[in-house]
Formats: structure tokens, C-alpha cells, sequence
């Protein structure tokens, strides 16, 4: 089998979602290399064929240097709930600049983006979103965020020809939770799937794709992207349904909009 890249990065890889995904894409790469804040990197228990590199996302030069001969990036890092603005702004908006000027300034051909459906998560969940189709709608600092990220994304394949693939990351758990995620849920292997063909395709440009399984209740219509990445998950929450479709946000925005309990965090009294 041929090696798709030859240097690989995996941020926020001492995370949830970068401890699921680093045994799996190792196949992908000659060197996988995985980076988080030092002491959860030190122990996470990550693959050890990889190259483990300690970075803090709102340093530049770190980040610069961080990115020396990668081809492409899985870019999980980041402050990943709702949350007070400053932390979110240091990570996931400088964090982002940072990452995008060193991918330009180091080369780096794709970028694979976890952003998140909070970027959409002020839409009623009984209307259905195109990622192509509809405007964002953040639900709060941490959507507001990804929407950023989302927008250097953009910017940065037009202006420096650097490819992104954004994924919409529905709710990514080994079972879906409650009855929400009976609509947001992504299986672990799907996840792996959708990171793999993200990856892989071939010109993928700028895209936006939500990141779910094959759920019946999903109010999420994202069969364009899919097909252009080649994505085709293979399981359903529906499977779930009988054990989680009466565990209930309470009743409000929590309840109707497609955040979810997010709806219900904030607002902040940031320090002024
Ligand atoms: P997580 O919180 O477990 O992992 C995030 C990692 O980023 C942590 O290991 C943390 O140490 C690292 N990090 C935070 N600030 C950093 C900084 N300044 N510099 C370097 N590293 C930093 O989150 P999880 O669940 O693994 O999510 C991974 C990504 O996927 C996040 O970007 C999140 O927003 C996104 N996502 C996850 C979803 C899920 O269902 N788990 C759903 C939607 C999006
Ligand atoms: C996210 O973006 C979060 O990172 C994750 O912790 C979940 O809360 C998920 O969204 C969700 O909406 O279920």
C-alpha cells in the first residue's frame, strides 16, 4: 500500500478524540507526529512509533516550528466546550492564526479542521442545514470560535492555495448520550473514516462537511461533501434509540435549538 504523506501531524492528540485517532492514522504517514500542551502529551500513552512534540498553540514560534516538513495536519487542538472568551481566544483564534502561518510559511499542503456543529447551533433541530446552503449560527464563544476557524480556513486557500477540509463534528462518543445525539452522533470508526477520506481525496479545496454517522433522526443534510471526500459512514444512532430517546434537555433552547445543553451555558462575566 502506498503512504499517503510523509510527515503527518495530529494536534490535540492527548485529547479525547486525538487519543482514538493517532493508533489509526499512523498507516497514513511515514512519521506521524502528535503535539499537545507538555504535561498531557507526557501522559497520554500515545503510539510510540510517533514523534511526540510538545507546543502550546499560543505560541507562534512554536507553532512555526512545530509544522517543519508536515505535509498535512489534523488540527484537533484547542479549547473544545463553552467557555469564558479568553482561553477560547488564545487557542482556538490565535492558536488558528498561528497554525495557518506556519502551514503557509512551512508548506503545508491540507489541513483537516475539527470544527464543530456549534458553529450552526442557534438552528431550530426541526430544520434541516446544508454546510453549503446555510449561514452560521454560533451558539456561544466556542462556536464563534470554529466560525473563525472556518473563515482562516477560507482565506487561506484562497489567498496561499493551502487546502482545508472543515468537519463539523457532531457528537463523537463511543454511544450517543441522549436523544439529541440520536441526531448529532459519530461513531469512533466513522470518525476514523471521515478523517481518513478528508485526508485523502483528491482537491478538495475549501469544504465544509458535517462530521456524523448515518443517523436516521440527523438534521444535518451533508451528502454533497460526503460524496466529493468519498465518506460513507457506516453506523447509525438509531441503534440506540430504545435506551437514550427519553433522556431529555430541559425544556427550551436546550431542548429545540441543535446546540443542545450548550444553549444553557453563558453568558460570562469575562474580567474587564
Ligand atoms: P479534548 O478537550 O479532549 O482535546 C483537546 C486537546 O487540545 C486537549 O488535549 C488539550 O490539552 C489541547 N489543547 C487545548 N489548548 C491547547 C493549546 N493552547 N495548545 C495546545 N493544545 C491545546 O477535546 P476532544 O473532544 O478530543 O475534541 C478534539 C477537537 O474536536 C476539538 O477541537 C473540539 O472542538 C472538536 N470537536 C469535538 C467534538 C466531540 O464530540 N468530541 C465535537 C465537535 C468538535
Ligand atoms: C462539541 O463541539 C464538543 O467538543 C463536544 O464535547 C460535544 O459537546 C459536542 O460538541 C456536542 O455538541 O455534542
Amino acid at each position: 500500500m502506498t503512504v499517503p504523506f510523509e510527515s503527518l501531524l495530529l494536534t490535540g492528540a492527548a485529547g479525547y478524540l486525538g487519543r482514538q485517532l493517532a493508533p489509526g492514522l499512523l498507516p497514513l504517514a511515514r512519521q506521524l507526529r502528535v503535539s499537545d500542551l507538555p504535561e498531557p502529551l507526557a501522559r497520554a500513552g500515545l503510539p510510540a512509533q510517533a514523534q511526540a512534540v510538545p507546543c502550546d498553540l499560543a505560541d507562534a514560534a512554536a507553532v512555526l516550528a512545530l509544522l517543519q516538513g508536515v505535509d498535512a495536519v489534523v488540527h484537533l487542538g484547542g479549547v473544545a466546550v463553552e467557555g469564558p472568551w479568553d482561553p477560547i481566544l488564545q487557542a482556538n483564534v490565535r492558536g488558528l492564526h498561528h497554525l495557518y502561518e506556519a502551514a503557509r510559511r512551512q508548506c503545508v499542503k491540507r489541513v483537516v479542521f475539527a470544527s464543530s456543529n456549534h458553529v450552526t447551533g442557534c438552528y431550530p433541530q426541526a430544520q434541516t442545514i446544508n454546510p453549503q446552503r446555510d449561514a452560521p449560527r454560533p451558539d456561544g464563544n466556542y462556536g464563534l470560535s470554529k466560525m473563525f476557524g472556518e473563515g482562516i480556513a477560507s482565506l487561506y486557500w484562497d489567498r496561499h492555495g493551502i487546502e482545508t477540509v472543515c468537519l463539523r463534528i457532531g457528537t463523537a462518543l463511543p454511544t450517543p448520550p441522549d436523544r439529541r445525539a440520536l441526531a448529532t452522533w459519530l461513531s469512533l470508526p466513522d470518525l476514523l473514516r471521515l478523517v481518513t477520506a478528508a485526508l485523502t481525496a483528491p482537491k478538495v479545496g475549501f469544504l465544509v462537511a458535517y462530521g456524523i454517522s448515518a443517523n436516521t433522526r440527523r438534521f444535518y443534510d451533508s451528502a454533497d461533501a460526503w460524496q466529493k471526500l468519498g465518506y460513507a459512514p457506516q453506523d447509525n444512532a438509531e441503534a440506540f434509540a430504545p435506551e437514550v430517546q427519553h433522556l431529555l434537555q430541559p425544556e427550551g433552547p436546550q431542548r429545540t435549538l441543535q446546540g443542545g445543553s450548550f444553549m444553557g451555558i453563558g453568558p460570562f462575566d469575562d474580567p474587564i
